[in-house]
């Protein structure tokens, strides 16, 4: 978008996305988050949820969102599609498929695995027939919207997901993929990412499990005997006081949703 920006990066697995710092402008300790020195009216603004990142930052430099009400209206829906759709299944679908499985105790859950594959299966498949003689999600300009999807579809592989019946998503793939910026965004932390897998501590940490199950909650009904069971990124130069994740404990590269 042309807009100059310093990255910080936030170490989801060593915890820092819980340091009140990020917290006070990412509530929902989760990245991405933003901090714009020069917002709306001049002042500092901050904004979390990617969706809404992106939606601030096509406003705010006037490219990607359409030219007409009817542009950013199928902008937005296919934005909302992948807040509400892709972002969280296939996030389920990591979870279940990689990360669950790896747990200090192996999580093999079937049923959520079919579940979250299913849904990924199926969402792709809308998108398929959606870009049927049209080269991006919202028509034939690329939009934040495509910007959005593109991140959690090209981990299809690992969503265990196939692309031989879709067609026309494989080719957006490959052309989203192959714009020079998204390469370039691609390459931005990189080295920060890791495919290793993670330390006990760093999932218990993640997934907010406690004595081997997940305890975010004290539920009201004690369920039965445990079943087997980020980037924040400143636009425009400013700075946080976060710390600098160490590179032996990389962030994992697969999102959570
Ligand atoms: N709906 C959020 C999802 C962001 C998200 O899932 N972020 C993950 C990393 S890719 C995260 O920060 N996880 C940290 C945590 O769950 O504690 C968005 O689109 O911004």
């Amino acid at each position: 978008m042309g807009i100059p920006y310093e990255i910080n990066p936030i170490n989801i697995g060593t915890g820092e996305q819980f340091a009140p710092e990020f917290l006070a402008f990412s509530p929902n300790n989760r990245m991405p988050a933003i901090i714009d020195p020069v917002g709306p009216d001049g002042e500092p603004v901050s904004v979390f949820e990617s969706g809404a990142i992106l939606q601030y930052l096509a406003r705010k430099s006037g490219q990607f969102y359409g030219k007409t009400e009817r542009e950013r209206i199928a902008v937005d829906e296919w934005l909302m599609w992948q807040m509400g759709g892709v972002g969280p299944m296939a996030g389920q679908a990591h979870h279940f498929l990689k990360y669950a499985p790896g747990l200090e105790t192996p999580q093999v859950l079937p049923y959520a695995q079919d579940r979250y594959r299913n849904e990924v299966n199926r969402l792709y498949g809308v998108i398929d027939k959606k870009l049927e003689g049209q080269d991006f999600v919202a028509g034939d300009f690329y939009s934040i919207a495509d910007m959005a999807i593109w991140p959690w579809a090209k981990g299809w592989e690992g969503q265990q997901q196939t692309l031989e019946d879709k067609p026309n998503f494989a080719a957006w793939l490959t052309r989203v993929g192959d714009r020079p910026a998204t390469a370039k965004g691609q390459a931005v932390g990189e080295e920060l990412r890791s495919d290793k897998p993670m330390t006990p501590e760093q999932q218990n940490l993640l997934f907010g499990i406690k004595n081997g199950r997940p305890a975010a909650f004290s539920p009201r009904v004690s369920p039965p005997e445990a079943p087997t069971m980020a980037l924040g990124t400143i636009v425009g130069g400013g700075r946080i006081g976060l710390q600098q994740p160490s590179l032996s404990h990389k962030k994992p590269k697969d999102c959570n949703g």
